[in-house]
């Protein structure tokens, strides 16, 4: 992967500018600097190996060099929206992109993409403001390409896999994998405020119909039966009484009851 190759792939899409790096800190890091100097919409920066590549409150996220795809996307909206919409879109573009190479993605609410169970990306949104408003939404994503791009079993909480594990062969080249990222990104990001997007969300959703816990910043845990998705993508659950909790997206948790 290099900068002339991803440009070749990616020229028949529209989007920004692009910035490739073979190594950096966090591609989302650098994406936030470009954005407050006024990057185009859909501007991407993507890295062969991050040194510093972050999860959520800032846990580390694993990219060894030639064995992942870690990228970040710069949006500049035009209209306001529910953050959670955008981390819907960019899950549900990136199970789309595993759906054609035959696989069978589950979106872990809210930011996990699941291949057999096992955590194959995840999703970092971060936001730039200008004043109450958004100034553009950084879309950070990393998918394990390769076997090499799984961490190491004690710097993991929940199982990790890979496409290349996954598929059980080479994976196609990390551009295409890509194009099919974005493609898929852009025909839904038009769609963003529909009933679509939350009805294609919710249909790979992990863990639907069954007991799941959800840890929220330093309550205590909620745990039901995981019922689906709200209209703005928050998640909604039901208690052992009955109740329904509405879970919205934030520093969030989910993982199946024990
Ligand atoms: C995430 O956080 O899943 C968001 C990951 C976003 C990474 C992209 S790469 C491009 C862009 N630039 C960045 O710096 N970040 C974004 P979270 O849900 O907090 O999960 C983090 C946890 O996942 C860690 O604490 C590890 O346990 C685990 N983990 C780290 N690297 C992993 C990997 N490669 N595969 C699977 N799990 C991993």
């Amino acid at each position: 992967m290099n900068e002339n190759s991803l440009k070749k792939t990616l020229s028949k899409l529209t989007i920004g500018d692009l910035r490739y790096f073979d190594s950096i800190g966090s591609t989302n890091d650098e994406a936030l600097a470009w954005a407050t100097e006024n990057a185009r919409d859909l501007s991407i920066v993507i890295a062969d190996e991050q040194t510093q590549g972050r999860g959520r409150l800032n846990r580390k996220w694993f990219t060894p060099k030639e064995s992942a795809l870690a990228f970040s996307l710069i949006l500049r909206p035009s209209a306001p929206t529910h953050l959670s919409r955008t981390v819907g879109l960019a899950a549900l573009s990136i199970a789309e992109s595993c759906r054609t190479l035959g696989l069978a993605p589950r979106i872990k609410w809210p930011n996990d993409i699941l291949l057999n169970g096992k955590k194959a990306a995840g999703i970092l949104i971060e936001t730039v403001w200008s004043g109450e408003d958004v100034d553009s939404v950084v879309v950070g994503m990393g998918i394990n390409v390769h076997s090499t791009s799984i961490p190491p079993q004690e710097f993991l909480q929940f199982p990790a896999t890979s496409l290349e594990d996954e598929l059980g062969k080479a994976p196609p080249a990390r551009e295409e994998i890509l194009y099919n990222v974005l493609n898929s990104f852009i025909h839904w990001r038009a769609r963003l405020e529909s009933d679509d997007l939350i009805k294609a969300w919710e249909e790979i959703l992990a863990f639907r119909g069954e007991q799941v816990q959800v840890k929220t910043g330093s309550e205590n845990p909620i745990t039901g039966e995981l019922l689906g998705l709200e209209s703005d993508g928050s998640l909604r659950l039901r208690n052992a009484h009955d109740k329904s909790i509405i879970v919205r997206f934030g520093d969030v948790s989910l993982r199946p009851a024990a």
